[in-house]
């Protein structure tokens, strides 16, 4: 086999991960729980090299994530030099979780360019070993992903035909983000107070929230999840030093957000290790819910999206 190309689409996490457990291992500390986003794409295509070789939206890139996971993984997997090749119809390193899709995209492509024959484990932990959270970028749907559970093994709640929210995601910045969610969340474990009460209340927060999954019961999921979005930003905030995501624009969003759902519109916002917001709603909401968002000041632009789909390789 020459090539293999892959697409993948990012996730975005109701319950949220920050902290792990086991560095080494890249072992989150708390569960956590996502929606896989089938309106946003990651394309990544991988053919044999004589030297590891990166493009990214058409960029050449030295993208030490991917090499340090390369060298990882050539320590336990016979896989040679590789050209890789990923483009994504989304915004990129700005707090999208482009490293969900595109870790996710890679670790099936390399699987099954290199005939690894990997089981759903192995796969999920090579792709673990990139970053955690592109864990749940390998189902579609509601997703969780739980250190307790088998070591992150991801499990699908509900597929996406069960409840068919829609998602607008606003992006008020496309400012690459200046710290890493891997190093901002080594700080916070490090120094915030409040860290050991973020993993109890979690823990809590995740299993209320698959039972409002599968009961489809809206305004549950929608308090579980932005106290929980809240919870997070907060414990950012009380890191050393602090670690402040969120801009002008994104509070501009929430504002938007929080007004719509006074007026009975059945929408609630997530937003992670970025100035985005992504705004979740029922489906006869959409229209609303964009409008309301491409009016607001500091929006640069929306992008829609609905419950995506697993990995599917698409071209070989
Ligand atoms: C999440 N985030 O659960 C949380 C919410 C961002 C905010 O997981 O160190 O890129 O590679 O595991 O997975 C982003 O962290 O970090 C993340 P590593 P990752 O989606």
């Amino acid at each position: 086999m020459n090539q293999v190309e892959v697409l993948a689409h990012p996730n975005v996490a109701l319950i949220k991960y920050w902290g792990k457990r086991d560095e080494t291992e890249k072992i989150p500390a708390s569960p956590s729980l996502s929606i896989t986003l089938g309106g946003l794409e990651t394309r990544t295509s991988v053919s044999k090299s004589g030297d590891d070789t990166i493009f990214i939206d058409g960029q050449s890139v030295s993208d030490q994530k991917i090499s340090q996971w390369l060298d990882r993984l050539r320590r336990e997997y016979d896989i040679p030099q590789l050209m890789i090749e990923s483009s994504n119809n989304f915004p990129k390193n700005c707090g999208f979780a482009s490293s969900s899709s595109g870790f996710a995209a890679l670790a099936v492509a390399i699987d099954e360019l290199c005939g690894l024959n990997l089981d759903f484990a192995s796969l999920a932990r090579i792709t673990r070993l990139g970053s955690a959270s592109a864990v749940r970028s390998l189902l579609s749907g509601y997703v969780a992903m739980n250190p307790d559970d088998q070591r992150c093994v991801p499990v699908q709640i509900v597929p996406p035909d069960y409840w068919n929210l829609r998602v607008v995601a606003a992006v008020t910045s496309t400012e690459p983000k200046l710290t890493s969610s891997t190093g901002g969340m080594a700080q916070t474990v490090a120094t915030s107070p409040f860290y050991q009460n973020w993993v109890v209340q979690t823990e809590d927060d995740f299993e209320r929230c698959s039972e409002a999954i599968q009961n489809r019961d809206f305004n549950t999921l929608a308090e579980l999840s932005e106290a929980n979005c809240y919870r997070m930003h907060a414990l950012m905030m009380t890191t050393l030093p602090p670690l402040r995501y969120w801009r002008a624009g994104t509070m501009s969003a929430i504002d938007t957000i929080e007004r719509l759902r006074h007026d009975g519109v059945p929408v609630f916002f997530t937003s992670d290790a970025g100035p985005q917001i992504k705004a979740i709603c029922e489906p006869e909401a959409i229209a609303t819910v964009k409008d309301a968002l491409d009016d607001t000041d500091g929006v640069l632009f929306t992008l829609e999206s609905d419950i995506g789909n697993a990995p599917t390789i698409s071209a070989r």
